[in-house]
């Protein structure tokens, strides 16, 4: 079967949503980090409204570990296909993307970080991909980050890379571009411009100090939910545009991009593309970080518990769902301040409206990995403040024994567990006798905040969740 690309475009099926410019027509105004299913379902659908207004802004998708997406996109011309999944059913044709760089071809990645034409850096490399320590702040001791101080012209990491591209552009008089991060983490925007400087410190005080000063890192919030592509998807993409589609993507209609206010002078028209741009952005991104993914990520763990492959599998079983619920609202939502235009109950209620869509399978495997990188901003933040506010924390010590027990779990049934913690979690989980001792090894972790660790009411409701989570029935843990 032929396959989608500039050639076929025109005979698609009239249902097929075509871009609103000339695919062949754009430049390159954007690279981006991490072209996977995310930044296609998502960043990549903004920018490709935005190109029908602007032909400048198009994106150099650079992927740094694997070649595998930007050869099918490269193939396809950079077309792809992206299914929205609700009640009905809609397709759209995307063309955002102007350059494909394959791990490896460093000239070119130099090359395009150095361009004047390049405003924008965006970035979706998963919350490990920043080689951040527990505090938040750059990882000095990750091998990554060592290798890019050691060899600066050939960096590995994303820090490495944008710390190269912002030095070229001072060194040439350039004006920095503003970069984007677009990962599920709190403070995201700050966490990296804080860590480029402190990349950048280690060699160059005063391209730290300018860093510091003059790129905008701006916090973000991203949200919509894109299962990975698997082989289903590509066949229902593939019966959906009558040609075969590589790089087809899937997500909810639903999607909101929340972006803090910066200046980037003759930058591109975000707002106009769909954009929220706000003054706050911490609001938004605290929110969904907590109440969405705190949620999904408990799901994903007690679910596994439980025997459920998929989160509406899991949104389909009246006591889980009953108790997301209480967590989200009698837990989660209490350690939220209130935030103009923000109804925290209504945002609540539409979140786990989302995760009951039945149009949607999401695997809980692919939320429940790397859970020490998530933990933090998802649950652990949350319990922490809840535990000096005084207010419960056992109903939040749930979603975290069910990780220790999905841990064990994984370990023992000689799963490769995906975490950049993964062989001291193999060990432990395969290693650790009874609850008590899985329970205390893998809070000897520095994931956990001390004083939390050090609370005796959450310690003991971490061990009673775990005993009743690997005991008989489970479903004892959510009484
Ligand atoms: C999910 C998120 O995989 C996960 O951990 O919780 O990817 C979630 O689907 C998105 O953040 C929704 O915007």
């Amino acid at each position: 079967m032929t396959r989608l690309s500039r050639a076929t475009l025109a005979a698609l099926p009239d249902s097929v949503a075509r871009p609103g410019h000339d695919p062949a027509a754009i430049r390159t105004g954007i690279v981006h980090f991490g072209p996977g299913a995310f930044h296609r379902a998502h960043q990549a659908s903004y920018i490709d409204t935005l190109l029908g207004s602007d032909p400048r802004w198009g994106i150099a998708a650079v992927s740094l570990r694997s070649a595998g997406t930007v050869d099918a996109l490269a193939r396809q011309d950079g077309l792809y296909s992206l299914t929205t999944l609700d009640r009905e059913t809609g397709i759209r044709a995307i063309a955002a993307h102007s350059a494909f760089v394959r791990p490896g071809e460093d000239a070119r990645v130099h090359r395009l970080l150095a361009d004047p034409d390049v405003r924008l850096l965006t970035s979706t490399v998963t919350e490990k991909g920043y080689c951040l320590a527990p505090d938040g702040t750059l990882d000095l001791s990750h091998p990554d980050i060592v290798h890019d101080l050691a060899d600066r012209a050939a960096p590995v990491s994303i820090v490495g890379w944008i710390v190269a591209g912002l030095a070229a552009r001072r060194a040439a008089g350039t004006a920095p571009f503003a970069v984007l991060c677009c990962d599920n983490m709190n403070g995201n925007g700050a966490r990296l411009g804080a860590a480029a400087a402190l990349f950048a410190r280690q060699f160059d005080p005063g391209l730290a100090d300018w860093i510091a000063g003059e790129v905008a890192f701006p916090n973000t919030m991203v949200d919509s939910i894109t299962p990975a592509t698997d082989a289903a998807h590509l066949a229902r993409a593939r019966g959906l545009l009558g040609v075969d589609d590589a790089a087809a993507v899937q997500r909810e209609g639903f999607t909101q991009w929340v972006i803090e206010h910066f200046d980037l002078p003759g930058g591109p028209d975000l707002s106009g593309a769909g954009v929220q741009m706000t003054g706050d952005v911490a609001a938004y991104e605290k929110a969904k970080l907590r109440i969405l993914n705190g949620a999904h990520s408990s799901l994903a763990y007690i679910g596994f518990a439980l025997g459920h492959d998929s989160v509406a599998d899991a949104m389909g079983d009246p006591r889980l769902a009953a108790f997301a619920e209480r967590l989200v609202r009698s837990d989660i939502i209490p350690s939220l301040a209130p935030a103009a235009g923000l109804d925290l109950s209504a945002y609540a209620g539409a979140v786990l409206d989302r995760f009951r869509n039945p149009a949607i399978r999401h695997r809980l495997s692919q939320i429940a990995w790397d859970g020490s990188q998530k933990l933090p901003y998802r649950l652990l933040d949350t319990t922490d403040e809840a535990r000096a506010a005084g207010r419960p924390v056992a109903r939040l010590a749930v979603p975290v024994a069910a990780w220790m027990a999905f841990i064990r779990r994984m370990a023992r049934g000689g799963t490769a567990i995906v975490d950049p913690l993964a062989s001291r979690l193999a060990a432990i989980g395969r290693t650790a006798g009874d609850a008590a001792s899985l329970a205390d090894a893998l809070l000897a972790l520095d994931l956990f905040p001390r004083a939390l660790v050090a609370d005796p009411a959450w310690r003991a409701a971490v061990l009673a969740a775990l005993e009743r989570i690997e005991g008989p029935d489970p479903y004892s843990a959510l009484a």
